[in-house]
């Protein structure tokens, strides 16, 4: 196994071990900032240590360093965002690289090179998220609208906004892409800095859900093409969303999709490439550390008996941030968005 596999995996099984070491080291060296927050507050800064380094083994895997480094920026924003002062976040890398070198100094020795790249990230004054509506956009109005009655808990009002909109004859697709799409991004970024709870983004992303199947009627086209989707995120991934849109997308282009939802291991979809009589498959990732799994899902297919000549498309944030790269995981396509999915496809398959 390639040496940066094996820091990753190392990062991985030892996650628990190394956050509980990362904690004891900075409890020690901020002894006295630290006292307040009290053992709830030791479980957390444990529990957040070890999320760091799945992000700091991707970024070795890929030997991207970018990976990590925006990562630790995201944490700073975070964190900022939460009032705890600026200097935890570098505290907490500098004691990562110490934790590792002291359960493996061979391994410390490539990890300082990656965490060095993000402390040095760290150093750059914070940019604030500018918000995703954008006022000149046609359908910016009911955007906000919708935004506002799903922050105010008010699903039913959000819905009939929507079925207005689609009445008065805005095609999905438009809804799709200028108001679920953006208004989600929106909630991520009032989640980030602080200024709606969890429970919020959870029922904002249940609602929009909601909503979009009362659009499901109107989605279906009678001309089919004879062309078969099918559309899920790679194992451990939950945000389904956006590929939920996606096999939308293709629906409305007249193939038949086959959407799978979150969380699909590539046995799954082996077996459902084969059951469905797939011509295309289409896989999302939205956290960078699943990025591995993506490649390492995608070469299962291409081992398999019945899917190794599949047609895969993928996309997702996670490969949207760094969509230079997109072909290092063994696809044939990639694209942005829904609308740039059915393009790509439609290009392979040559409809
Ligand atoms: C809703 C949400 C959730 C929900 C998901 C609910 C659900 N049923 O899907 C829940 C609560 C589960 C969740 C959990 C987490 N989340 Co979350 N989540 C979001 C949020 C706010 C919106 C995602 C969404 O619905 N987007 C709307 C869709 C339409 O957009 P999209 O996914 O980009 O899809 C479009 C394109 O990307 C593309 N596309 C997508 N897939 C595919 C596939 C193909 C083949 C193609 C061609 C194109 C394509 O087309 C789509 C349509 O145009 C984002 C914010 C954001 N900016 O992304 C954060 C976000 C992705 N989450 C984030 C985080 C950190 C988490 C958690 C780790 C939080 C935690 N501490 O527990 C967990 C991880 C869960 C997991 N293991 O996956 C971060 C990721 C940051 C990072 N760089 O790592 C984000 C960016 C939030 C933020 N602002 O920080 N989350």
């Amino acid at each position: 196994m390639e040496k940066s596999k094996q820091i990753k995996d190392f990062l991985e099984v030892r996650k628990n071990d190394l956050a509980v070491r990362i904690v004891e080291l900075q409890y020690g060296m901020q002894p006295d900032f630290w006292k307040t927050y009290g053992d709830e507050g030791k479980k957390l800064s444990i529990r957040d240590a070890g999320y760091h380094l799945p992000f700091l083994g991707e970024a070795i895997a890929e030997n991207n360093p970018e990976i990590f480094s925006k990562y630790v920026v995201w944490v700073k924003t975070l964190f900022h965002n939460l009032k705890f002062p600026d200097d935890v976040v570098p505290k907490t890398l500098e004691c990562t690289q110490l934790a590792i070198e002291e359960a493996s100094p061979e391994y410390g020795q490539i990890t300082a090179v990656f965490i060095q790249a993000g402390l040095n990230e760290l150093n750059k004054p914070l940019q604030s998220i500018s918000s995703y509506i954008q006022e000149d956009e046609p359908l910016a109005d009911v955007l906000k609208a919708y935004l506002n009655a799903l922050l105010s808990g008010d699903k039913n009002k959000a819905a009939s906004l929507i079925m207005e909109t689609f009445m008065k004859g805005c095609p999905v697709k438009d809804i799709y892409l200028k108001i679920f799409q953006p208004a989600q991004y929106e909630v991520g970024r009032l989640w980030m800095s602080n200024q709606i709870s969890v429970a919020k983004e959870h029922f904002c992303s249940a609602a929009t859900q909601m909503i979009m199947s009362q659009l499901y009627p109107y989605i279906f086209n009678n001309e089919k093409k004879g062309k078969t989707f099918i559309g899920a995120c790679v194992g451990g991934e939950l945000h389904e969303i956006g590929i939920r849109m996606v096999a939308d997308f293709f629906e409305m282009e007249g193939w038949d999709t086959y959407y799978l939802g979150a969380n699909t291991p590539a046995s799954v979809l082996i077996n459902a490439a084969e059951e469905y009589q797939a011509d295309v498959l289409g896989l999302s990732v939205a956290l960078p550390y699943h990025r591995s799994l993506l490649k390492d899902t995608i070469s299962q297919i291409r081992q398999s008996k019945y899917a190794r000549d599949l047609k895969i498309i993928i996309g997702g944030v996670a490969i949207n941030e760094f969509s230079k790269n997109w072909n290092i995981f063994g696809a044939d396509a990639y694209a942005s968005d829904a609308l740039g999915a059915v393009c790509e496809a439609e290009k392979m398959v040559e409809i």
